[in-house]
C-alpha cells in the first residue's frame, strides 16, 4: 500500500502541515476573510512562507447549520486560488463536487478533500490523491443528536471500505480522516482523538482537523459556560494536533500553521517512517 507520508526521501523529518484557506463568506472561523481572490491567493502564500506542506483550498462551508453552494459560484471562488498558488505549493480541493474537484485539478490541485468520502472516482479517473473524510449526516442535520455504538469502529469501518474501493478504482495516494466534529458530540470527538490508533492500525494514512472546532471552544468555557470563540481556541487546537501527531497521524489540517509545523518538528517523523529516521525527541534533546 503506498505510503504518500514516507515515499519521498525529501519529505520533511515530520508529519505533513495542510493549511486551511476557506474562500467563503460563512466558514466557522476564516468565513468572509478571504472571499477576495486576490487576498486568498495572497493568504495561502503566507500559510507556504509559515510551512504548509499542502494548501487546502475550499469554496464551501461544511460548519453545522452551512447552506449549500450552488456549483458554479464554488467554481467561481476556488478555480482562480487554485490556479494561482499551484505553482507554489501542493493544493488540495475541498468539496463534495464533482465537477468542482474535476475543475480544481484542470488548474493545478493535485489532492481531493472530500468530507463526502465519495468522490474517489474523479480521483482515480483524474490520477490525484484522495482524502476520504467520515461525516454522518449533512452539514443541515449532523449534529441533530448524532449516535453511534461504537464510534471508533464504525468510523474505521466506513473509511477501511471507502478506502479499498479507491485503491481497487486505482486512486495512487488515499487518506483517511476521522471528520472530527461531524455529526459527533464533544464525547465522540474525544473517543475518536484516543482511538486514532485504530484508524492508524488500518494501514491507511491519516488526516485529522481539529483546528479551531467548536468542542475545543467547550472545552475552554469559561466560569459562566460560555464556550470559548474560535481565535480563542489555538491551546487546544495544538493540544489536539500534537496528540494526534504522536498517535500516528500522518498530517494534520489547521488555519494556524507556523505553531503546528513546530509542534509536528516536536513529535517527529509519523509512524512508519523509513528506519533510521530521526526525530527532534531522538536526536536533538539536549540539556
Ligand atoms: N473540517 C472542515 C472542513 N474540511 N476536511 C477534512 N479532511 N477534515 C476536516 O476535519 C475538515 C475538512 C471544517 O473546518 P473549516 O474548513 O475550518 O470550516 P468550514 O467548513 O466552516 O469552512
Amino acid at each position: 500500500m503506498p505510503d504518500p507520508t514516507t515515499a519521498d526521501a525529501t519529505a520533511p523529518d515530520r508529519a505533513l502541515v495542510m493549511g486551511i484557506l476557506n474562500v467563503t463568506p460563512d466558514s466557522f472561523s476564516d468565513g468572509g476573510r478571504w472571499l477576495d481572490p486576490d487576498r486568498a491567493v495572497a493568504r495561502g502564500l503566507e500559510l507556504v512562507a509559515e510551512g504548509a506542506d499542502i494548501v487546502d483550498v475550499g469554496g464551501e462551508s461544511t460548519r453545522p447549520g452551512a447552506a449549500e453552494v450552488p456549483a458554479d459560484e464554488e467554481l467561481r471562488r476556488v478555480v482562480p486560488v487554485v490556479e494561482a498558488l499551484s505553482p507554489h505549493v501542493r493544493v488540495s480541493i475541498d468539496t463534495t463536487k464533482e465537477s468542482v474537484a474535476e475543475a480544481a485539478v484542470a488548474v493545478g490541485a493535485t489532492l481531493v478533500n472530500d468530507v463526502s468520502a465519495s468522490l474517489w472516482p474523479v480521483a482515480a479517473r483524474c490520477g490525484v490523491g484522495w482524502v476520504a473524510m467520515h461525516r454522518k449526516g449533512t452539514p443541515a442535520t449532523m449534529q441533530d443528536d448524532p449516535r453511534y455504538d461504537d464510534v471508533v469502529a464504525e468510523v474505521r469501518d466506513l473509511l477501511a471500505d471507502r478506502a479499498a474501493r479507491a485503491a481497487d478504482a486505482g486512486v495512487p495516494e488515499i487518506w483517511i480522516d476521522p471528520g472530527i466534529g461531524f455529526g459527533k458530540t464533544l464525547d465522540h470527538n474525544l473517543e475518536l482523538l484516543a482511538g486514532l490508533d485504530v484508524l492508524v492500525a488500518t494501514g491507511w494514512p491519516v488526516l485529522v482537523g481539529t483546528s479551531r472546532k467548536g468542542f475545543l471552544g467547550v472545552l475552554a468555557a469559561g466560569p459562566d459556560g460560555v464556550s470559548a470563540p474560535a481565535d480563542q481556541r489555538l491551546p487546544g487546537s495544538l493540544a489536539t494536533a500534537t496528540y494526534a501527531l504522536h498517535r500516528g497521524a500522518g498530517m494534520v489540517r489547521v488555519h494556524d500553521v507556523a505553531a503546528t509545523v513546530q509542534a509536528a518538528l516536536l513529535v517527529g517523523r509519523p509512524q512508519g517512517g523509513p528506519p533510521g529516521a530521526g526525530s527532534m525527541r531522538e536526536t536533538e534533546v539536549g540539556a
